[in-house]
């Protein structure tokens, strides 16, 4: 039978197990890379697991999220992080560098390789034919250190493209809202998203990481091109031929589904507020004339050399409309250095942009939130409420050439019924490479001393599972919970992602002011529990997410189901999550319940037989009982039993050598 090119990569890189769908895999992985908000936290559980220096072959800790310094923490962070590289032998790369996505695109990735990102956004890589995904820094620390990733191997869905990307206003960007629209962010859950059809031949290197970026918004573990000529042009582009090789499915590959596009029909989509996949096309909503206040252009999602220059190129000799404020955030410093010496950027601050720093900046409300009910359209991947730093902001996702569009028109209305001159740019032969500001990793042996500010506090550990767990309900939410609501971005609480006891403060700031407050009453009870609804946790892989509810007190996360990353990172950090056998269930429990697990302990140790994993909840205060399912594999499990994957992993690598 022949293999797609997910189940080639896959049985490359196969450590243990078999690569059927659903069964757990051990993978070896090529290349690991943090930022620096999760990098932080990723980076000192490395230490505490005392493995010496990384063990896999690429290492890079990359500075992009946070970069305000508007006080001594974020250097701090920098500084922390720069030795920390030098120390355990990984690359870092400078603020100014560029975000890491699109760094490590240009300068690492590869075809056929496995990587890991901390960060959701890893899939960009997919785009060269590499196997990239996002998991939590502790996850990654481990890999680091030794382990092999495990992983419970996804369904592979063929998304066959066909045509031309040809129609005026429509861009690599609409291919992946296409499949938002029909699929939501639920849709890619528990699967790797795999391109083929001939309309791959068109689309560039770059344009293909648009649409696996993006994919991260499906709730799907990956999603990932095969390499051919276009790979190869971009990698000779880029100084790295000898890095290429062909990949590509048999003929006889086999999907679990195919979804056919047909490039040359799609139409201009906008995402609306506040979720990815609301999506229409923009004929639906040019009626409005909707007022546009902001627009943002650039992030990890469509920054390279020919979006930026064809935006440039748009705006060129036109101003932007008054009340608009555009902003651009070019993704990587070779990228803005061709913009500056082939004169774009001059264009780009004549027309009235404000150019950025090579950061994420706005799209995580690092800087350039939007006013009070201000209406913002992006290029980037995410417009969760509250997201963007303005609660009540208005967020539109759209491709380049649309945003460009708007900023100078400063309403949403149809591109076609306006002139404007957009030449696309085509894809450069060449990129000017200069890795100055990639420091490579230290010798072995060489003496590093770790810097760490006064910001900068250990990581917190949890107990085993008891036998009997007792949590009161803190919190009754709904479907696609996102890590933004559980643990807020932004430039206030950022600078805290080194310090649990402070960021702590914030968990579910945004949904419920005082959660903070009953989580700790309740932790003197005995512990909190959340109840869910589908995709809880969806988005990031802040492992924030699920370490400072952890530091709260939280012990067990109800839902109807969960996003891949964020369950993975409650596990990882001691917390129970489990599913509703009926989702009925959700609705009968209330805010303040007393929820008792009888055989917790019991229920994980009994790690033999799938069916013996099912736990037994009561909830006293209502005085009914009620089952769930754990789907936890044996390590899972043990993890568990052992209080999280610190501890665990821990006794495994203490006393690895610095060789
Ligand atoms: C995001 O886009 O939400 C982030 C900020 O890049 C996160 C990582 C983080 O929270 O640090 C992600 O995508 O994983
Ligand atoms: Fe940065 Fe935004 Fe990309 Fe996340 S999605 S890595 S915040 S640019």
């Amino acid at each position: 039978m022949g293999r797609n090119v997910v189940e080639k990569i896959l049985q490359e890189h196969l450590v243990y197990g078999d690569i059927t769908t659903g069964s757990r895999v051990g993978l070896k992985v090529d290349q690991v890379y943090t930022q620096d908000a999760t990098g932080t936290m990723a980076w000192l559980q490395f230490e505490a697991i005392g493995a010496g220096r990384v063990k896999v072959p690429l290492a890079v800790s990359y500075v992009d999220h946070n970069m305000l310094q508007s006080n001594f923490m974020n250097a701090d962070d920098h500084e922390f992080l720069r030795t920390a590289a030098a120390r355990f032998g990984a690359w870092y790369s400078r603020p100014g560098n560029g975000i890491s996505h699109q760094v490590h695109l240009e300068r690492f990735s590869a075809p056929g390789r496995i990587a890991l990102g901390t960060d959701s956004h890893t899939p960009t890589g997919g785009g060269i034919g590499m196997l990239a995904i996002g998991v939590g820094g502790l996850d990654a620390a481990t890999v680091m250190a030794g382990a092999p990733l495990e992983l419970k191997v996804p369904e592979v869905v063929e998304v066959r493209l066909t045509g031309r990307l040809k129609r005026p206003w429509v861009a690599a960007m609409d291919v992946i809202l296409e499949l938002l629209r029909g699929l939501t962010v639920k849709g890619g859950v528990g699967k790797i998203m795999e391109y083929g059809g001939p309309g791959l031949r068109q689309l560039s290197v770059p344009e293909r990481a648009t649409i696996t970026n993006m994919g991260a918004e499906l709730g799907a573990t990956t999603s990932v091109f095969p390499s051919d000529e276009r790979t190869l042009f971009f990698l000779k582009a880029q100084g790295r031929e000898k890095d290429w090789v062909e990949l590509k499915a048999d003929p006889d590959a086999v999907y679990s589904d195919t979804i056919t596009i047909n490039l040359s029909e799609l139409e201009p989509l906008m995402a609306a507020p506040h979720s990815p996949d609301n999506v229409v096309p923009v004929r639906e909503m040019a009626g409005q004339k909707t007022k546009v206040d902001q627009v943002c252009i650039g992030s990890c999602t469509n920054s390279s050399y020919m979006v930026l220059k064809t935006v440039a190129s748009a705006l060129k000799g036109h101003t932007v409309r008054p009340g608009v404020n555009l902003l651009v955030n070019p993704g990587s410093r070779q990228v803005a250095l061709m913009l500056a010496r082939d004169g774009s950027m001059g264009d780009f601050l004549a027309a009235g942009a404000r150019v950025l720093e090579c950061s994420c900046g706005p799209c995580i409300g690092m800087g350039g939130s939007p006013g009070s009910a201000q209406v913002s359209v992006r290029t980037y991947n995410r417009n969760f409420k509250g997201r963007s730093g303005t609660k009540d902001a208005m967020v539109y996702l759209a491709n380049p050439l649309l945003c460009a569009f708007f900023a100078l028109n400063g309403q949403i209305i149809e591109p076609g019924s306006q002139p404007l001159d957009i030449k696309r740019v085509k894809e450069p032969a060449s990129y000017p490479v200069d890795d100055n500001l990639l420091i490579p990793p230290r010798e072995a042996g060489v003496e590093v001393e770790i810097k760490k500010g006064p910001n900068i506090k250990g990581v917190p550990l949890k107990g085993p599972v008891e036998d009997e767990m007792h949590a009161w309900a803190l919190l009754v939410v709904g479907d696609n919970i996102t890590t933004d609501d559980i643990m807020p971005a932004g430039s206030q609480i950022l600078p805290l992602r080194s310090n649990i006891p402070a960021i702590s403060e914030y968990v579910y700031r945004g949904v419920d002011p005082d959660f903070g407050k009953r989580a700790v009453m309740a932790k003197a009870k005995g512990g909190g529990a959340i109840i869910g609804g589908e995709n809880y946790g969806q988005g990031s892989s802040r492992e924030h997410a699920a370490l400072a509810p952890m530091y709260l007190g939280v012990k067990v996360i109800i839902a109807k189901s969960f996003a891949r990353i964020h369950r993975a990172n409650l596990i990882n950090f001691g917390i129970l999550p489990l599913v509703f056998k009926d989702p009925a269930d959700h609705d009968r429990i209330s805010r303040e319940d007393e929820l008792v697990i009888i055989n917790a302990r019991a229920a994980l140790e009994d790690a033999a037989s799938q069916a013996g994993r099912t736990f037994t909840v009561e909830d006293r205060t209502k005085g009914f009982t009620f089952e769930a399912a754990s789907g936890l594999s044996r390590r899972e499990a043990d993890l568990l039993l052992a209080g999280g994957l610190l501890p665990y992993t821990r006794e495994k690598f203490a006393g690895g050598s610095d060789g």
